[in-house]
């Protein structure tokens, strides 16, 4: 509130990169309500309105206090007639009526159960719940062939469901840390994803690997995992070319480096901390059935040249909507095509270099935004 007490009307630039969002969030029953939305969208296969959705919470994000009243928000971007329906309830009542029926229904419970398997995605998951399949028991039952990955998913569901923490997070930076160097000492391992932003917990781990020389971090991927492999780390993995993004979005790398690329899904086996043990600490006989002295842990490795390390680090480093929205800056703002990969400009019809993150920003014409502040 200002000094005649009304409540201080809001202003925040329209893209989410220019914006800083930080993991200090004012607003969180309004946000968790739309970040549900956009989540219910995706997973309808409905990605224009989960766009929306998160574009609006990603405001709501950025506001310096807790909204109060309607027209603090006037004037603002990315809210919508029905992002603004949903504020207005949350201000007057609580809560949104169409946020809480929609937790309860049981195509939410059962996509959000389905697709909690890793390897199942929103058009398996409502395949399934269109045959009446909406929980694992079900899936078990109905015999349905899965492949290796949801095998993985179903058998270690609890772990994966699990948040991984920042210690865990650093335990498997040890081990891949170890495999990296042993297989190609002079390489780099990078924390990217959620955890490089400052969050205290994530779904899974992610890291990028380079080496200084281009061109020697070429084959590495396959050596890291077979040394992982051998080591009993390796619960799942598989490698793949990097290919998401890049096609719909023009020339936005070169061509001949794009082999080099690659990313590994994986799932670790990581052992518990003596702390961490209770029970299962004990002689062998006094364990409880079912305990185990390790748990699952999504892994994400991906390997980049060294002249296209700023972009990966960029590009994996996230939030989504960050992404999402660097992208949409560069092709409507700038006439640029931005990737995980490299910046082309359109105009100039050429490749602009960068070596860190700085110059990256710097050829976009964007103030830089740290990691921690890239939460959006
Ligand atoms: P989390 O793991 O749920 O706590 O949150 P994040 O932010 O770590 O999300 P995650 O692990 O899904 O992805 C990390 C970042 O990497 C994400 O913000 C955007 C980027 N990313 C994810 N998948 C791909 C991909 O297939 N290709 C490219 N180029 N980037 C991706
Ligand atoms: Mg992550």
């Amino acid at each position: 509130h200002n000094d005649e007490g009304e409540a201080v009307v809001f202003s925040v630039p329209s893209f989410a990169c220019q914006r800083r969002i930080t993991l200090d969030n004012h607003n969180t029953i309004i946000t968790g309500a739309l970040s549900l939305l956009a989540e219910n969208a995706e997973l309808s296969e409905e990605d224009g309105r989960g766009v929306a959705f998160r574009r609006a919470a990603a405001v709501l994000k950025a506001l310096p206090e807790p909204v109060t009243c309607m027209t603090q928000l006037r004037g603002l971007p990315c809210l919508g007639e029905h992002s603004l329906r949903v504020i207005k309830d949350i201000l007057e009542n609580g809560e949104s009526n169409e946020v809480e029926s929609m937790k309860q229904s049981e195509r939410y419970k059962a996509l959000k159960v389905l697709t909690g398997v890793f390897g199942v995605g929103a058009k398996t998951a409502d395949r399934w719940i269109r045959e009446g399949i909406h929980t694992l028991h079900q899936l078990r039952d109905s015999g349905h062939a899965l492949n290796r990955a949801q095998q993985a998913g179903v058998e270690h569901y609890d772990d994966l469901n699990q948040p991984v923490s920042m210690a865990e997070a650093d335990a498997v930076g040890e081990i891949v840390e170890k495999a990296v160097v042993s297989v190609l000492p002079g390489a780099q391992i990078t924390l990217t994803g959620g955890f490089r932003r400052g969050k205290p917990s994530g779904h899974d781990v992610d890291f990028l690997i380079t080496h200084p020389e281009e061109g020697r971090e070429e084959g590495l991927m396959s050596k890291v995992v077979s040394w992982l492999e051998s080591q009993g780390f390796l619960l799942y993995h598989k490698t793949s070319r990097n290919s998401y993004l890049e096609s719909a979005n023009g020339p936005a790398r070169p061509a001949s480096n794009m082999d080099r690329f690659e990313r590994c899904f994986s799932i670790f086996k990581l052992a518990k901390k003596y702390h961490e043990l209770g029970k299962d600490a004990g002689p062998e006989e006094t364990k409880p059935a079912g305990h185990k002295p390790w748990r699952a842990v999504r892994v994400d490795l991906v390997v980049s040249p060294i002249s296209q390390f700023a972009f990966a680090l960029l590009g994996w480093t996230g939030s989504k909507l960050f992404e999402r929205e660097l992208r949409r800056w560069a092709g409507q703002e700038k006439a640029m095509s931005l990737s995980s990969h490299a910046l082309f400009d359109n105009k100039q019809k050429r490749y602009l270099t960068a070596t860190s993150e700085e110059e990256i920003f710097g050829h976009l014409g964007l103030e830089f935004i740290p990691p921690s502040e890239r939460n959006a």
